[in-house]
């Protein structure tokens, strides 16, 4: 006897950025932050979770390897479904019991900047949402692996809100408009470098939080201010409103990272190409045509219009000639289930 599910969950990734925590165990954020959340057809986690009164232990594999099981985030994330389904009395008792075998594997570079993270957990819990039959909202959850998986379990554009009580009960994902409501909205991710990130995004907030001046001006001032006005510019569809905000953004959680001590680098010479260029090209269009945006890894990822994608990808192929790591997608739904 026996019960599998297997699941995709997309990528997201952060138009206002969340850097810095007010809770590190519970994984609470100092500032709201919003995203997009990517088709799955090019960037995904695919997780399967099988529960079997024989298995032993629960155990994980990771992109084929194994990985140990005993990883705080990842126990943190079963037992809260498991209390969840206990809660909603959704499954017996002896089925919570038995132990569970979980398979993960994402189609992208992992931890080189790329929300695999935030993929990987959204997909798993939703996955162990599915076998243990909880209904409720499961954001909180994915929050317990990943601060921004949460925001992934929501597919168009998702907001995070920070919350303010101890416990974490209102640092929540909500979706602010799903995929059909922007559907000409395009994301191309470049592929800039796939080796691992020097300084995780763990410890990176946390050397930030703890010597960045400019990030106290930020979270009290910047964000409040800039999660409105892009909240806005998303329901109204005011593109070039929104990338604005967007690179802005981007550039001061950079500047956040080299305000820090040690500064932090994640973007490289080719990411400020990449920026120039964006520039550049919006300089000629009379108008802001493309946004880029950089997370903790040099990856760019550019969101733009899709009547402008031919044009941007012509002139990206002039600018990298050997380069063939773009990837073009439109926003996406939430996590499913695979049949
Ligand atoms: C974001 N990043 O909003 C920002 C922008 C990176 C830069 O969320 O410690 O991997 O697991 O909560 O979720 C990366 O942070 O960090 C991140 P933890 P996570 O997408």
């Amino acid at each position: 006897m026996s019960k599998i599910v297997t699941m995709i969950a997309p990528v997201n990734i952060a138009v206002i950025k969340y850097w810095g925590k007010r809770d590190e165990e519970l994984i609470l954020p100092l500032n709201d932050s919003v995203s997009a959340t990517l088709d799955t057809n090019v960037m995904c986690a695919k997780t399967s979770v099988c529960a079997r009164p024989e298995f032993f232990e629960n155990e994980i594999w990771l992109n084929g390897k194994k990985e140990s099981f005993t990883n705080q985030r990842l126990e943190n994330c079963l037992h809260e479904i498991q209390a969840r389904a206990a809660d909603e009395k959704s499954v017996s008792v002896e089925f919570l019991s038995w132990k569970v075998h979980v398979c993960s594997v994402n189609n992208f570079p992992t931890a080189a900047g790329l929300a695999s993270s935030a993929a990987g957990y959204a997909c798993l819990v939703s996955a162990l949402a599915k076998l243990y039959k909880v209904k409720s909202d499961v954001s909180s959850i994915a929050r317990l692996g990943s601060g921004s998986a949460c925001r992934s379990v929501y597919g168009g554009f998702v907001r995070w809100h920070a919350g303010v009580n101890h416990d974490g009960s209102d640092s929540v994902a909500s979706q602010i408009a799903d995929a059909s409501h922007w559907p000409e909205m395009r994301a191309l991710i470049l592929v800039v470098g796939e080796t691992k990130k020097k300084i995780s995004s763990t410890s990176g907030m946390r050397i930030s939080v703890q010597t960045s001046e400019l990030l106290k001006h930020r979270i009290e001032y910047c964000v409040p201010l800039r999660t409105e006005e892009i909240i806005k510019t998303i329901r109204e569809k005011n593109f070039a409103k929104f990338a604005e905000i967007t690179m802005k953004d981007s550039n001061q959680f950079h500047a956040i990272c080299l305000d820090s001590y040690p500064p932090i680098v994640y973007m490289t010479d080719v990411s400020h190409y990449i920026i120039e260029l964006v520039h550049k090209y919006n300089k000629t269009c009379g108008e802001i045509k493309v946004a880029y945006t950089f997370d903790a890894g040099p990856n760019a990822c550019l969101y733009l219009l899709d009547k402008e994608v031919p044009k941007v990808v012509s002139l990206l192929k002039y600018a990298f000639p050997t380069s063939n790591s773009e990837f073009i997608t439109g926003l996406s739904v939430q996590a499913e289930e695979l049949t």
